[in-house]
């Protein structure tokens, strides 16, 4: 792993207010596949348009259940890791601090982190596909899809698919973080993905310093003002070893 840079020690030292947007990348280190990685990602095993726009659900909701169902149950299996806890640590020492995820897997808040918005859902909600409100179904509910108790309509797992829209108050909360913010951590993202890889763009036009913690180079790597070639576990560790 690089260093930490001496500008993002004393920039992130001074900070009032940090910002943060993580990808599956953070997760990548409890076990969580991330989406686009060439072996490894669920895109190289799946079709996105099979199994995560609201089409294929109508299509096959039981193939659709079947892979989510799936997933709950890896990440039932995992832990949060260092990474995650980092950042539990950042937002208790940083008076003003927003932490927005594109993860669906819940492992922030298992962490810890309160002030968080789940920016394409979560894993583990049942929504009514008719309603499109948070349903309670009963514990040994094995039909597929599983039914919603107030309308009998079809019930989806409680994430954003391509094409849906993300959801309004977390969308707002992470754009007014990200223009509010001294220093936008950027940790685990491809950057592939709109409106979130957008975030960082606005924090910087705001007047952020925008920092990249990933392996790779991503789509937004020219845009930062520091990259930091490493695993989201130890740079983040290091961050904060770095603060003192
Ligand atoms: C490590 C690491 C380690 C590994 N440490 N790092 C403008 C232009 C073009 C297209 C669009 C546009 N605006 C909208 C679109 C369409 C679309 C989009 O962006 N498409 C592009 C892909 C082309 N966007 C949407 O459809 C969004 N909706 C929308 O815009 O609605 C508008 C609307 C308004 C009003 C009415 C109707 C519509 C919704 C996007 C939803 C994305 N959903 C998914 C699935 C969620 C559910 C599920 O999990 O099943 O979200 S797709 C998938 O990608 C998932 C992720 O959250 C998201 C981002 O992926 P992420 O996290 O970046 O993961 P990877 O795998 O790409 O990258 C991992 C990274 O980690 C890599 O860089 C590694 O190197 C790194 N890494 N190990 C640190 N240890």
């Amino acid at each position: 792993m690089e260093g930490i840079p001496e500008e993002l020690g004393s920039r992130l030292a001074k900070a009032e207010s940090v910002a943060v947007l993580t990808g599956a990348g953070i997760s990548a280190e409890s076990g969580v596949p991330t989406f686009r990685e060439a072996q490894t990602g669920l895109w190289a095993r799946w079709h996105p348009e099979d199994l995560a726009t609201p089409q294929a659900f109508q299509r096959n909701p039981r193939l659709v259940w079947d892979w989510y169902r799936w997933r709950r149950q890896l990440v039932r299996d995992v832990e949060p890791n260092s990474g995650h806890l980092a950042l539990v640590e950042l937002e208790r020492r940083v008076s003003d601090f927003h932490l927005s995820t594109q993860n669906v897997d819940g492992l922030h808040r298992r962490a810890g982190s309160r002030n968080l918005s789940e920016l394409h859902g979560n894993l583990f909600r049942d929504v009514c596909a008719y309603e499109g409100i948070d349903v309670d179904l009963p514990a040994a509910d094995d039909e597929l899809p599983p039914r919603c108790p107030r309308c009998g309509g079809p019930v989806r797992p409680g994430v954003v698919w391509f094409g849906e829209p993300l959801p309004r108050a977390e969308l707002l909360e992470a754009e007014s973080a990200a223009a509010g913010c001294d220093v936008y951590l950027l940790v685990g993202t491809s950057g592939l993905v709109q409106p979130a890889a957008g975030l960082p763009l606005s924090a910087r036009r705001a007047g952020a310093y925008v920092v990249e913690i990933n392996p790779e180079t991503t789509a937004l790597t020219e845009s930062v003002h520091c990259s930091i070639r490493g695993l989201a576990g130890d740079v983040l560790v290091s961050l904060l070893e770095r603060l003192g």
